[in-house]
């Protein structure tokens, strides 16, 4: 494949996280994935930052706060919306998924939307360390690779 697949250098370098606490019993599961991924991407943890919000719908006011905030090189979103019975889902994923694609846009801070938008509990679960993978893992990964990615264009070297 032609063009950049910028390498997640991670190490040494500042994230965060913003995890919301609705239905917290999968957003741990995906803070831990996302943990891992740094782990193993050799950040230390000091480098980490972690923040809680209530729910997903909070989720971008926190990321452009911190990213406002500067020296942070990527923010990963963790939140978790089921549908259950209510449309007030609609409302919440819709506002999340573009809240956060704005804040990225606008503070030119890499954020990746490791929000689950599920029917179920059991489906959002699955994604959280089960039997599809967990989101929160991946959504650290493209962190990574964005933060690096930015770099490399702002450098103005950007072929593989
Ligand atoms: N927040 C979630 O993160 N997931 C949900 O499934 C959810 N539902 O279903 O209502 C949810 N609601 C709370 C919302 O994110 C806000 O915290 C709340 O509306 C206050 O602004």
């Amino acid at each position: 494949m032609q063009g950049t697949r910028a390498k997640p250098d991670a190490a040494g370098r500042r994230f965060a996280i913003v995890v919301a606490r609705f239905n917290e019993a999968v957003t741990e599961r995906l803070l831990m994935g996302a943990l891992d991924a740094f782990r193993e991407h050799g950040v230390a943890e000091e480098d980490i930052e972690i923040v809680s919000v209530p729910g997903a719908f909070e989720i971008p006011f926190a990321a452009r706060e911190l990213a406002e905030r500067g020296g942070i090189e990527g923010i990963v979103c963790l939140g978790a919306v089921i549908r259950g019975e209510t449309p007030h889902f609609e409302y919440i994923a819709t506002e999340a998924a573009s809240g956060i694609a704005n804040a990225a846009a606008v503070t030119r801070v890499a954020m990746s939307f490791g929000v689950l938008t599920t029917e179920t509990v059991e489906q959002a679960l699955a994604r959280a360390g089960g039997s599809a993978g967990n989101k929160g893992y991946e959504s650290a990964l493209t962190v990574m690779e964005m933060a690096a990615l930015s770099r490399e264009i702002r450098r103005g070297r950007t072929s593989v």
